[in-house]
Parts: C-alpha cells; structure tokens; sequence
C-alpha cells in the first residue's frame, strides 16, 4: 500500500501541452529529479530544497536538505501526488548533513532509493533504502555503501537485467578531492586537473543482485570528443561537472550530463554501459537558476526530461521541478531544448 497522500497538486492542462516546462509542485521546493515508471505510474524521486540560511559558496553548502518527498502522476500532466517523507536525515546512522540529489530502482517486489549524503566526516557517500513501496517509507541501511564516492547517483536496469551505477561531481561534489583514489579533505574546487590535463570523469560499478553494494571496484567512465580524445578539464563547456544519467534507445546507450559552470546538459552516445562515450551534442541550454539536473524517461511511447529551474522562488537554492518532451532526430540524435 502506499503511504497516504498530504497534498495535491492539479498541474494539469489536460489535452493540451499547457503542462510542460511548468513546475509540477508548488507548496514545496524540489530539484534533481529521477524519474521513473513503475507498474504504469510515473514516480520522481526529487531532492526536497528548504531555507536553511547557510551561506552560499561553491561547495554548495546552502544546499541544505534533510529529507526525500516523492511525487508522483498516472500520466504526464496528470494531477500530482506529494507522497510526503519518504527519508529523513536524522533516520540515516551515518548521515551528517546534505541529502543531495536521489534516484530509484525496483527489483523483486522492492524499491530501492539511492542517496547521497556527507557522512559524520564531512565526506560525501552514497547510501541505500529499502522498501515495498515506490513511495516509500523507506529504511536506509546502516552503511553507506562500501566504495561509494560523490554525488548523484544514477541507477540503470539493462535489458539483461543487470544494474549499473553512475555516480558524481566536482566542486561541491568532492571528485576532485578522490584523484589518487583516497578522499583527500585538502583539495578545494580549485584543484579540479589543470586545464591542460584530462579532465575528470564520471564514476560507475555495477549492482550486485541484491542491488545493495558493487559488484566490482568502481571505475572511471571515459567520455569522448568526436575526435576520439577525451575532454581537457579547461574545456568546461564539454567537460562533465555533476548529474549524470543514463538511458538506452535502439540498442544505443546514451549518457547525458551537466557541465555545471557552463549551465549545459548534454549529451554522449556508446554500446555498452560501461562507455567509452562519445560527446554529441547538448540536449538543453540554459535554465534559470544556477544549473539544472536532469533524468529521462519514456511513457508510453515518449521520451520526456525532468529538470528544474528556479521559477518560482528566483533563488539558486530553492528550485522546482518541470517535465517536458524529449524529440529525436530519425538517425537518434536529440534536438537542443531551450527552456
Ligand atoms: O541538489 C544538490 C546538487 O545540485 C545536486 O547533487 C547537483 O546535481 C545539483 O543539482
């Protein structure tokens, strides 16, 4: 059964596009959002933006959150479900504070919520919670996950079953700070690679079956210009900062990014999850706000992108969550949104 319902938000236009690239809530702040159908329902699994009054600096430390709501709709511009607390920081045994951006997955009769949060050193981990329910409540485990690093993690079910795990982000997102393999607390933003050097990439591992740790040592994703080399961290308008997803059509595996600094979502394309991928193009310029973070997903047929902006507050900080429709060229290249 699912938990019960505090609110309700009619963002419908129905039979008409009125609904896109509108904020699907508006009685609170959410961002990041994970999209995903499950047994015909879309949830999104968005991080929950709340007024603390810290700062804001580089390492993001006014993104303050402490806790998940999902939502939820029976069709894009369906009426929306607020499904209320579905994880609080103080539920997690290990947490310290920031409950960043989420995302979801389900297998054999239960749902999986993946988080990142920094644990009681100030380090950022990537934790799991459990439940059988899309909507939670759900039960985090005692222990981040062993080898899990930065932020944003992005959960893919091949059509083979396995599940793979991307996972990071510079700047506030500590990467830079696990160059040598070892979280080194000294390394500010500022020591991202020289802008000669390769810049840094992505990380992933595949899901163990019990979708509960990895099932080999995590690795680096390399992405690729169309000249076959990789980025330079100076090429900032390619280079991948933070909110990697990714998502398969026509055999093809797309891994779509944001490059942070530079305000882009683009996008890479390879054949197999494990990449390399090679850089395509960007798949939205952009929005209001600071940068956006993005999930896609299809709906009976549909590719859509879930992002945020900043609409209804103006603040980088306090963000709101949109939908609009993702729209293929015939040989699968997607065309540039501009929000
Ligand atoms: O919401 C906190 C952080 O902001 C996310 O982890 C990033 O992707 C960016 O959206």
């Amino acid at each position: 059964a699912e938990a019960p319902a505090p609110a309700t938000t009619d963002s419908a236009a129905s039979g008409s596009r009125k609904y896109l690239a509108r904020p699907l809530v508006k009685d609170i702040y959410t961002a990041d959002p994970s999209a995903h159908v499950f047994n015909g329902r879309i949830y999104i699994y968005p991080s929950h933006d709340i007024e603390t009054g810290m700062p804001e600096n580089d390492n993001g430390d006014h993104f303050a959150m402490r806790d998940y709501h999902i939502l939820s709709m029976d069709s894009i511009g369906g009426k929306v479900t607020d499904h209320g607390v579905a994880l609080d920081t103080k539920d997690i045994s290990w947490a310290g504070r920031q409950l960043w951006a989420p995302d979801a997955a389900y297998k054999n009769g239960t749902y999986y919520l993946y988080f990142p949060v920094k644990d009681k050193q100030d380090v950022f981990r990537i934790g799991v919670a459990t439940s059988t329910s899309p909507t939670g409540p759900f039960k985090a485990q005692p222990q981040p996950i062993p080898g899990s690093l930065s932020i944003d993690p992005a959960v893919f079910t091949d059509t083979d079953g396995k599940t793979y795990m991307y996972m990071g982000g510079i700047w506030g997102g500590q990467l830079q700070r696990w160059r040598t393999g070892k979280y080194d607390a000294s390394k500010p933003k500022e020591q991202e690679p020289g802008p000669q050097e390769k810049a840094l990439g992505p990380k992933m591992a595949r899901l163990t079956d019990d979708m509960l740790t990895f099932a080999e040592p995590v690795k680096e994703v390399q992405i690729l210009g169309q000249d076959g080399k990789p980025f330079l961290s100076g090429d900032n308008k390619h280079r991948f900062f933070e909110g990697g997803w990714l998502h398969k059509y026509n055999g093809k595996y797309y891994f779509s990014y944001s490059t942070g600094d530079t305000h882009l979502l683009v996008y890479a394309t390879g054949d197999s999850p494990y990449g390399p991928f090679t850089y395509q193009g960007v798949l939205m310029n952009p929005v209001e706000g600071w940068t956006t973070h993005h999930s896609i997903v299809e709906v009976n047929g549909k590719w859509y992108i879930f992002y945020h902006d900043t609409e209804l507050s103006g603040k980088t900080w306090l963000r709101n969550v949109k939908v609009t429709e993702l729209k293929r060229r015939p040989d699968g290249s997607i065309e540039t949104i501009n929000p």
